[in-house]
């Protein structure tokens, strides 16, 4: 495969598909600059003097951590004056984050976890970056929170920035999935995987085992038939990984396979699961989907759920078409049981 740069892929995708309107072109090379600052500053890690806590709490309550602050600003610096886009959307922010009046508005909403897989800052395991690309309504005046509301099938781009032993910035725009490694010396992202596919089996499940004793029937029908390995129902051994950043066991499934589930549990109830939609679920099905994969909530698919706060949460089964299959089939089989007592 030629050794292009994101650049030259993205002009060359515009010029075979014209996918790709030069005003979203810019956006995704503006967003992989920022994803090289981000990598940057986790890279110096102590050196940098930015581990740690920043205590101070976000939307979701959870306690941030320097470097979510500093990804975050670096993704609205970064994004704000080019004339791409209308507003941001952030994890880290309660609300939307309009383009300041001293710009020019785009056509574009960029949602993102700026970093993702906090709890495995202060260790030096994989995080990431994931964000997800909307057009703004048609005809409407202004951006509002609203204009932001829409299901995954909408997104026009998205993709992932893993910052591990690589820094892998990972797209689709709905021509399937190509991966560029950060080159270092050139200070530039190089393609270094395309068309990449999903195997449609597996041995390996993703999942919080600790969380077990809260899982619903057809999650633990389902772990359980794994661990039974050979000698079960599966006729097959199982491995499992648990990296606890979204983006890094996303990034194994998509190189090698895999199921990843983060499924409700009866912790919250009320809660439909831990991972948002807007921008973990959302961005991850249509990669996972467009690398041959599937990503469903248990019952249906992620990219047709309706999006109807900003910060939703989603239970989130994606990877290995087969396996994704037969865990949405136990959750329906279990809901036909339930309705027909
Ligand atoms: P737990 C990271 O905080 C995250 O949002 C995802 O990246 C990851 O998959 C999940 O939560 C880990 O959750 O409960 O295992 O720590």
């Amino acid at each position: 495969m030629k050794r292009i740069s994101l650049t030259r892929y993205l002009v060359e995708q515009q010029r075979a598909n014209d996918s790709i309107p030069s005003q979203l072109r810019l956006l995704l090379e503006v967003v992989a600059r920022a994803c090289k600052s981000i990598s940057q500053a986790v890279n110096k890690g102590d050196l940098g003097g930015v581990l740690g806590v920043a205590h101070t709490e976000n939307v979701q309550g959870e306690v941030q951590k320097q470097l979510d602050i500093i990804a975050n600003e670096v993704l609205i610096e970064a994004n704000e004056w080019g004339g791409h886009l209308a507003a941001m959307a952030s994890e880290e922010m309660d609300t939307i984050h309009i383009v300041p009046n001293r710009y020019p508005q785009g056509e574009y909403l960029l949602l993102f976890d700026p970093l993702d897989g906090s709890s495995n800052i202060d260790v030096n395991v994989s995080i990431g970056t994931i964000f997800s690309v909307l057009k703004k309504p048609e005809g409407s005046r202004g951006v509002t929170e609203e204009d932001f509301l829409q299901s995954g099938a909408q997104q026009v781009a998205a993709g992932y920035c893993v910052y591990g032993p690589q820094t892998t910035l990972v797209l689709t725009v709905g021509q399937g999935v190509a991966m560029f490694t950060l080159d270092r010396e050139q200070g530039s992202f190089v393609l270094t995987k395309e068309h990449v596919q999903v195997p449609p089996d597996t041995k390996e499940f993703a999942i919080n085992m600790s969380n077990m004793r809260h899982w619903d029937a057809p999650v633990k029908r389902y772990v359980d038939e794994c661990l039974a390995g050979k000698e079960g129902p599966r006729g097959k051994d199982f491995n499992m990984r648990w990296i606890a950043s979204m983006v890094a066991d996303v990034h194994r499934i998509l190189t090698r396979g895999g199921i990843f589930m983060y499924p409700w549990d009866k912790r919250e109830p009320n809660k439909p699961g831990k991972l948002r939609l807007m921008y973990e679920a959302n961005p991850m099905s249509w990669l996972i989907e467009q690398a041959g994969g599937a990503a469903t909530n248990g019952h249906e698919r992620i990219l047709d759920i309706p999006a109807t706060q900003l910060h939703q949460r989603v239970s989130v089964v994606l990877g290995s078409k087969n396996e994704v299959e037969r865990v949405t089939q136990y959750h329906q089989e279990a809901r036909a049981n339930s309705s027909s007592h």
